[in-house]
């Protein structure tokens, strides 16, 4: 079932937003503006476009290290997020966090660390809560083809599956872990099988087709919500940069990366605006054209911001009263 028009575009345009402020992110790494490590998501805009649609604001969202793309989209004002990126005080966490722990509890937005896995954990409890307090809210969790190796991952799988809890795996299978193929990490052909081990419903789809993305995590949603348990989804895909910004990726043949740069999810949902939904070129460019000014807004307000006081450098670590024994 294809989507509406309005509904097409609105994701094409979260999708070409992502996709720029990716774009920015690796400048600003690359020119030594933003600190410490940034792992950036361009190639795979229809998983984190398509996951955060096909969800409802007050589901849980558990984003993974790569995930600046599906923050930016929860609700949080996407120029907090990067402001947030370039560690300055006007960012949504105070410039504390960083690429890596980008929270806003206020859209359900539960945040990531530097440990593979642990999401995977922390997740049954978000899940955990909707049934016990007889919500109907999901909780989604991404995590990587290579992260699957966690034996985390197990216990999460287990757990969720005997107590059906309300998750939904968005395992965004982009091939590598840092340099290591998939297939060198897994016995399966299929990671989806994983989830099929614990009697999980599970698919594989096309992790570069925002459409067949949140039709699927859409169902798979409908019946978490009815009490009918977690489901896995297998997002086929591809980052088209190093594991790191700056790495140069050299352990990837060039015809493979170049393989997938012509399934570029950005590109398909544009085409398929034109071809099905009668798009203009000119309308898509002046669309394009909006969300370029909004990007420089918000690449404008992170530059000009300014970096947290270093006399409040220990503000938010220790607690600020008396805790009774
Ligand atoms: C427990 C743990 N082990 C190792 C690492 C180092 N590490 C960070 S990202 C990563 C690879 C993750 O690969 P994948 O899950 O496929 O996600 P991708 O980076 O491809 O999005 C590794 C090994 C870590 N952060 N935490
Ligand atoms: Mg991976």
């Amino acid at each position: 079932m294809a989507l509406a028009k309005e509904r097409l575009l609105k994701v094409y345009k979260d999708m070409f937003m992502i996709r720029r402020f990716e774009e920015v992110i690796q400048e600003y790494a690359a020119n030594g503006t933003i600190p410490g490590f940034v792992h950036l998501s361009i190639g795979q805009e229809a998983c984190q476009a398509g996951v955060v649609e096909a969800l409802q604001r007050t589901d849980y969202k558990f984003p993974d290290h790569r995930g600046h793309g599906a923050i930016a989209l929860c609700g949080t004002d996407p120029k907090l997020v990067m402001a947030e990126i370039f560690a300055k005080a006007t960012g949504i966490n105070g410039g504390r966090g960083g690429s890596m722990h980008v929270n806003d509890l206020e859209y359900r937005n539960m945040g990531f660390n530097g440990i593979q896995g642990s999401t995977m954990v922390t997740c049954l409890g978000t899940a955990f809560a909707s049934v016990y307090n007889k919500t109907k809210d999901v909780t989604a969790v991404f995590l990587g083809d290579g992260t699957l190796g966690e034996g985390a991952c197990h216990e999460s799988l287990n757990l969720a599956a005997t107590w059906k809890l309300p998750v939904l795996y968005c395992l965004v299978n982009n091939q590598y872990a840092i340099s290591t193929n998939y297939h060198d990490a897994h016995p399966q052909q299929e990671l989806k099988t994983w989830g099929e081990g614990y009697e999980i419903p599970s698919c594989r789809i096309d992790g570069n087709d925002v459409e067949a993305v949140i039709e699927t995590v859409e169902v798979a949603a409908e019946h978490a919500r009815n009490g009918e348990g977690p489901a896995l989804i297998e997002m086929m895909t591809y980052r088209w940069q190093g594991h790191f910004a700056g790495d140069p990726a050299a352990y990837r043949p060039e015809e493979e990366v170049a393989a997938w740069k012509a399934k570029d999810p950005v590109k398909k949902t544009r085409g398929d605006l034109m071809q099905k939904h009668g798009f203009s070129e000119e309308a898509l460019t002046a669309i394009e054209a909006g969300i370029e000014a909004d990007i420089a807004e918000m690449l404008r307000f992170s530059l000009e911001s300014p970096a947290p006081k270093i006399e409040e450098a220990l503000t938010f670590v220790y607690a600020d009263r008396e805790v009774e024994a």
